[in-house]
């Protein structure tokens, strides 16, 4: 089939709550949705992960825009066929802006899998039909104010908390959530790059509290860093912000910096270079879970897909649609028993809904070959 069209399609989706991390805090999501049309009537959506500002990664929503339309899509309209799998190679000449890799994959690989009636999950190699999910939550103001959200996710049925820390907020919180919940309750801690190895003696205060794990406490560039703080704590270091690709992946494995990976597919290019990194993980016995970044049900669907292979042996932040959201643009996913259903309709299973998708709609651009 070939490319014959592309919607960059701009939404704002107001958050149920302000999300607080060590780089800031938003109330709205300003989200970059894609939909790829091939042979003129082929449908398929995806949602670029990137944020508004480049804080979490250098990427950020207009670059990934801007990147898409004068360097990506031109590329892929002037090949002659195009699948899911030829769209990392057309774009591997283009360095970094994986997220919006990501996106264009996601969409490509969703026409062709509807057109021809087949399942994201199942294409990828899904082995469960519903996945455990966790929850993340942000930094609150007080410590009472952070104890009532986790209370609120508990009662939901979520079976895994994890709290975001940064300087100043970090041994208290963990220490209220540990002896407010009990021992049973799966803990984890991400740091979003907030401390450097110099804190390793204050991160080691950490271990008494049985993490399942610490995610990205150093810079994403400091493999080395957490190799050396891996050795001097006993909380499992995992990545997240520093795997790129399956090569950065491999790096950091053999370098003893982690013994679990976050795999965001967005943040290494796509699901299929997502699929790669977990068999890779699975290869070298290291614990793999699906990440998040506040995506709509379209992002969603794809990564409840993912984490429904069979390396992802942890829950991941594939949260509900209401822990975000009061209106998804697709039909909401919701938490039964704390886990969520995988979709196992043709392609991501789940299709925005018209009047859903137009009311948080600020701006379309069509774009043809
Ligand atoms: C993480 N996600 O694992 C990210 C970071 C992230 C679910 O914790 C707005 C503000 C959107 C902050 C998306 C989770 C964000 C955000 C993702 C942080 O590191
Ligand atoms: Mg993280």
């Amino acid at each position: 089939m070939k490319l014959t069209g592309v919607e960059l399609r701009r939404i704002s989706m107001p958050l149920v709550a302000p999300f607080r991390t060590s780089f800031g805090v938003e109330s709205t999501r300003d989200i970059l949705l894609l939909r790829a049309v091939l042979d003129g009537e082929a449908e398929g959506w995806g949602e670029c992960v990137a944020l508004s500002d480049p804080l979490y990664s250098p990427e950020y929503v207009d670059a990934a825009a801007d990147v898409l339309k004068r360097f990506m899509l031109p590329r892929l309209f002037s090949l002659g066929q195009v699948d899911g799998a030829a769209v990392g190679p057309a774009l591997e000449p283009i360095k970094g802006h994986w997220m919006s890799k990501a996106v264009i994959e996601t969409a490509v690989l969703d026409a062709e899998l509807r057109a021809t009636g087949r399942s994201f999950a199942r294409e990828l190699g899904a082995t469960r039909d519903r996945v455990p999910c966790g929850v993340s939550v942000g930094i609150h103001n007080s410590v009472g104010a952070l104890l009532e959200s986790v209370e609120g996710y508990v009662s939901a049925g979520y079976v895994r908390v994890k709290l975001k820390i940064e300087p100043g907020w970090d041994l208290e919180p963990v220490r209220a959530v540990r002896e407010r919940f009990g021992d049973d309750l799966l803990i984890q801690v991400d740091a979003n790059t907030a401390y450097t190895l110099q804190d390793a003696p204050h991160l080691a205060k950490l271990d008494q509290f049985d993490l399942l794990l610490m995610e990205q406490p150093l810079p994403e560039e400091d493999i080395l860093g957490h190799a050396a703080l891996a050795r001097l704590i006993k909380t499992p270091v995992c990545l997240d912000e520093s795997i790129t690709s399956a090569r950065t992946a491999a790096a950091a494995i053999t370098l003893g910096a982690c013994s679990i990976i976050n795999i965001k597919p967005g943040r290494v290019g796509g699901y299929l270079e997502a699929r790669r990194i977990h068999d890779l993980c699975r290869a070298h016995g290291i614990a793999v879970w699906c990440g998040g970044m506040l995506e709509t049900g379209i992002g969603r669907a794809a990564n409840v897909a993912l984490a429904a292979l069979p390396g992802f042996t942890l829950p991941g932040d594939t949260s509900a649609s209401d822990r975000y959201f009061k209106t998804d643009i697709t039909e909401p996913f919701v938490l039964r028993d704390g886990h969520l259903d995988v979709p196992a309709g043709p392609g991501l299973g789940v299709t925005p809904r018209p009047a859903e998708l137009a009311a948080v709609t600020t701006r379309t651009e069509w774009l043809t070959a």
